[in-house]
Formats: structure tokens, C-alpha cells, sequence
């Protein structure tokens, strides 16, 4: 069984660029998937921040039940971790993470003025995971579409500071990954949500786990499932119900049915359905 690992040359450059100008910001946005929080959080991202003040921005929150995202909420609050749930696409939420954004850069200001020096505009980088919506939501902070943003991974290649001239300075960064994943469970959850190429997996194995998982955190979701891939109740697997369905309408070919299935997903055709709680939920 070959493992998830996805590292294109791009990500590794990126991340020594991105390391450099982390020394220039005054804030770090974190852009976390909503729909899988842990998963899609950078391990090594806050040994490089340090010190720097950092919020999380909980993105594609329209892709997860209101439940789900209180409960989500309500943990980062108790790790005492500010997090801002946002839509990259529509918009909501983005003034929230605009206002703390300033609000914790305020501080390089005062010190400014207590120099002499005229204010500058707050620095922010809106760093995360590969597609999981940075350039979406810098678009939404600054109120009109100035970097790419596409529904695939690896979209944005370069640092790029956009600088309107404002109250804030943002810097647009290329999704970036760990080398190696370790956490395989943690690597489908990020191939289900199309967060790393799709070059690195397979999408029928990763349909049926998508399938096994949904049946685990999301078992009310089952009957939806069955209605729209004319399932019967009690298949046993994920890997069973897939095979069933490329043999009834794929003709036997269980990489057009996963695909199928992850694109109805990502398209929220199957609902709004969170595939990570909260550990203790
Ligand atoms: N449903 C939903 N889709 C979103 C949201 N925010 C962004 N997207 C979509 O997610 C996809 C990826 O958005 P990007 O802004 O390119 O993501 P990125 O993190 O900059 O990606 P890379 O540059 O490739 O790392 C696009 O299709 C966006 O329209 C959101 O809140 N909800
Ligand atoms: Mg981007």
C-alpha cells in the first residue's frame, strides 16, 4: 500500500521565502479548512512565527453544519486560540479578520508614535495548506480581486505583497505542506478535500475512505448517500459500496466512482458535512 505524500519543488522553495519574510510581518493569518481543522494545520508554522501575534481564520464554514462549527469554536477558545470562521467565496466574516488583523498589529503603531514616526500600514501574511482559500479570502480583505484563486492545489507559486496603500499590507503565500506526512488518516482527510494533488493518491481509495468517515462522524448523512448512489442499507465498507456502484454505473471502474463522488463533495452537492470533530466532541 503506497502512502499519501505530496512535495512538489515549488511548496520547498516557497517555504524558505516564506520563512525570510515572516521576519518583515506584524501578523500571521493562519487559513485553516473548516472542514478539517487539525488536519490542515501546519505543525511547524508556530515554532517559526514565535512570538508574532497570530489568529486562525476557520475557512469553508459554509461546507460544515452550525453545530459542527460551534463546536469547533468552542475549542479553539478553550486551546485560548482566537479563530475567525470565514467564506472565502461570499465573503462573511472576512470584516471580523480584517478588524482583529489590526487590532493585533495596533501595537507596532504606538510604538511608532511614541519614536516620532508617522504610522504605517499593518503587515499581515495569510499563510496554510494549499487550497484550502488564502488568495479567496485576501482577495475579500482587500475588496476586489487582485491575486488568483482557483479550485485546485498549488495556484499561487510566489510571495506576492499586495499593498493598496491602506491601513493594511497583506502578503499572498503559496500553500505549503510538511515533507513528509506522518499522519496518514490526517493525509486522506486532505485528498478528500482536494487540499493536495491529485497526483498523490488514488481517488478510489480515497472515496471509500471518505465513505468509512463520513459513516463515523457523520452518520445522519448515510440516508443522503444511499438516496443519491442508490445504495442499499448495510453495506459493510466504504471500499464495498464503491465497488458496488462502479459496477452498477461505471462499468466496473472504480476510479470514475470515487471521482464522482470526491467531486460531489467538494461541489457540497452531499451537504454540509464536517469530516473532523473537535477531539473531545
Ligand atoms: N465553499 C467554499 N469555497 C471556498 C471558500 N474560500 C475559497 N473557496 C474556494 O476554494 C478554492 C481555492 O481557493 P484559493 O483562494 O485558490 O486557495 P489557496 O489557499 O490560495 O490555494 P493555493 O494558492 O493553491 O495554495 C477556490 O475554488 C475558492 O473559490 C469558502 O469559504 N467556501
Ligand atoms: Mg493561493
Amino acid at each position: 500500500m503506497t502512502a499519501i505524500q505530496w512535495y512538489p519543488g515549488h511548496i520547498a522553495k516557497a517555504i524558505g521565502q516564506l520563512r525570510e519574510q515572516l521576519q518583515r510581518v506584524d501578523v500571521v493569518i493562519e487559513v485553516l479548512d473548516g472542514r478539517i481543522p487539525l488536519a490542515s494545520r501546519h505543525p511547524e508554522l508556530q515554532q517559526w512565527i514565535g512570538e508574532k501575534p497570530c489568529l486562525l481564520a476557520l475557512n469553508k464554514v459554509d461546507c460544515i453544519g452550525a453545530k459542527d462549527l460551534r463546536a469547533w469554536q468552542d475549542w479553539f477558545l478553550q486551546q485560548g486560540i482566537p479563530v475567525y470562521p470565514t467564506q472565502g467565496q461570499s465573503g462573511e466574516g472576512v470584516n471580523h479578520l480584517r478588524q482583529a488583523a489590526l487590532e493585533l498589529g495596533k501595537s507596532v503603531n504606538e510604538r511608532r508614535k511614541q519614536r516620532g514616526m508617522r504610522p504605517r500600514a499593518i503587515r499581515a501574511v495569510v499563510v496554510g495548506f494549499p487550497n484550502v482559500g488564502k488568495s479567496a479570502l485576501l482577495n475579500r480583505l482587500l475588496g476586489r480581486r487582485v491575486v488568483e484563486s482557483a479550485a485546485r492545489p498549488g495556484v499561487t507559486r510566489q510571495l506576492r505583497w499586495v499593498r493598496l496603500g491602506g491601513e493594511l499590507d497583506l502578503l499572498d503565500s503559496p500553500g505549503i505542506i510538511p515533507p513528509v506526512l506522518p499522519d496518514q488518516q490526517a493525509a486522506f482527510l486532505l485528498a478528500i478535500c482536494d487540499d493536495i494533488g491529485e497526483a498523490a493518491y488514488r481517488p478510489e481509495r480515497v472515496a471509500a475512505y471518505f465513505l468509512d468517515q463520513v459513516r463515523a462522524v457523520q452518520p445522519q448523512a448515510e440516508g443522503i448517500l444511499q438516496k443519491r448512489y442508490g445504495w442499499s442499507t448495510g453495506i459493510p465498507s466504504g471500499e464495498m459500496a464503491l465497488q458496488e456502484l462502479a459496477e452498477r454505473q461505471y462499468q466496473g471502474d472504480p476510479e470514475r466512482a470515487g471521482r464522482q463522488i470526491l467531486n460531489d463533495y467538494r461541489k457540497g452537492l452531499l451537504g454540509s458535512l464536517a469530516l473532523q470533530l473537535p477531539p473531545d466532541a
